[in-house]
């Protein structure tokens, strides 16, 4: 939030800092940033921009959130820690991304663990993500309760198609920068290369990575197609969103705003999931028409050479007994 709202905090403190249903508009009370990495058109930031009119109209105009996607304030990276320190208020970032900071939060990207979209919304809007949440919090951060759909990853190539874990030996791959994607593409056996969304495209364009995994959904609406040709149904791990909020940001908020808001953005997490569960209806056909080339994989020989190498032994042991515990309690044995 801006100083001059925080001095309008203090100020008010204690007064109703508005009144509901009041119908007189005014200057908003409270302006929030919030930012994503997804392009305009992406559900992500579609949603977004429609909780942000639900919230101001429903706190008569005392909240009013800005939406930035696309990276326009920064990198992943740059942006966390611009969360941290306030200069923005939220983000909606992957888990696994997240976990520079809150390791526990790329535990629904361990390789294989979800089988299908029922167990994922199962897990993280149950145990699995009751435990993240409460990570995240010790870290400094809130996060609201429903997650965003990011997807199902699936590996893309410009070079050669993959189809068993041997065609990733020596491929270099764009992973994003987080040390769970870095991990399991060193398992398989490629070179992975940390590097964040904001130059994906690019990287791929100049051929510093050959290739890069990301799911259908956002490989058509980032237009990754255009510097691709390959993709491999791997659906390697399940990706998505955490809503994050600055802490002192939010509770700087009165409560009743803090309720409407989280429980507009949690409306829009739940249409922004049926968004993405259309879009896969129709994606692939859609990226086929655009010359796309599909791939099918040898999927239980890409799990097999993650365990034969050690990859769920290792992360077991990081993420505890606790964290995998639950994980396991919800898509069954893993190890
Ligand atoms: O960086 C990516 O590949 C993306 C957009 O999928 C994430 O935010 C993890």
């Amino acid at each position: 939030m801006t100083a001059v709202h925080r001095r309008s905090l203090l100020a008010g403190a204690a007064l109703p800092l508005f009144a509901i249903g009041t119908g007189r508009a005014r200057a908003a009370a409270f302006s929030l940033k919030l930012v994503n990495n997804s392009p305009v058109t992406h559900p992500q930031t579609v949603r977004q921009q429609e909780a942000a009119a639900r919230i101001k109209a429903a706190t008569n105009g005392a909240v009013e959130i800005t939406v930035f996607p696309n990276n326009q304030l920064g990198s992943d990276t740059d942006m966390l820690s611009q969360l941290r320190s306030g200069a923005i208020d939220m983000f909606t970032l992957s888990g696994l991304i997240l976990s520079t900071l809150v390791p526990a939060a790329s535990i629904n990207g361990i390789g294989f663990a979800f089988k299908d979209y029922d167990t994922v919304w199962k897990a993280m809007d149950g145990k699995l993500g009751t435990y993240v949440r409460s990570e995240i919090d010790k870290r400094g951060l809130i996060a609201m309760d429903k997650m965003w759909d990011n997807g199902f990853r699936q590996i893309t190539s410009s070079t050669h198609p993959i189809r068993q874990p041997t065609d990733l030996k020596g491929f270099k791959i764009r992973v994003p920068v987080s040390p769970l994607w870095t991990s399991m593409f060193q398992a398989l056996g490629a070179s992975p290369i940390s590097i964040n969304f904001s130059e994906v495209y690019s990287a791929l364009q100049t051929k510093i990575a050959e290739g890069q995994e990301n799911p259908l959904s956002l490989i058509e609406i980032a237009k990754l197609y255009e510097v691709q040709k390959y993709v491999s149904m791997t659906s390697h791990m399940w990706d998505g969103f955490w809503m994050l909020a600055n802490r002192r940001s939010y509770a700087g908020l009165p409560a009743d705003a803090r309720a409407i808001v989280a429980r507009e953005l949690n409306a829009s997490a739940l249409q922004e999931r049926a968004d993405i569960a259309a879009l896969n209806g129709s994606v692939a056909a859609d990226l086929k028409a655009k010359g796309l080339i599909f791939v099918e994989v040898d999927k239980p020989a890409f799990r097999q050479a993650l365990k034969s190498a050690g990859f769920y032994a290792e992360w077991k042991q990081k993420y505890g007994d606790q964290a995998w515990g639950i994980l396991e309690g919800e898509v069954g044995v893993l190890s």
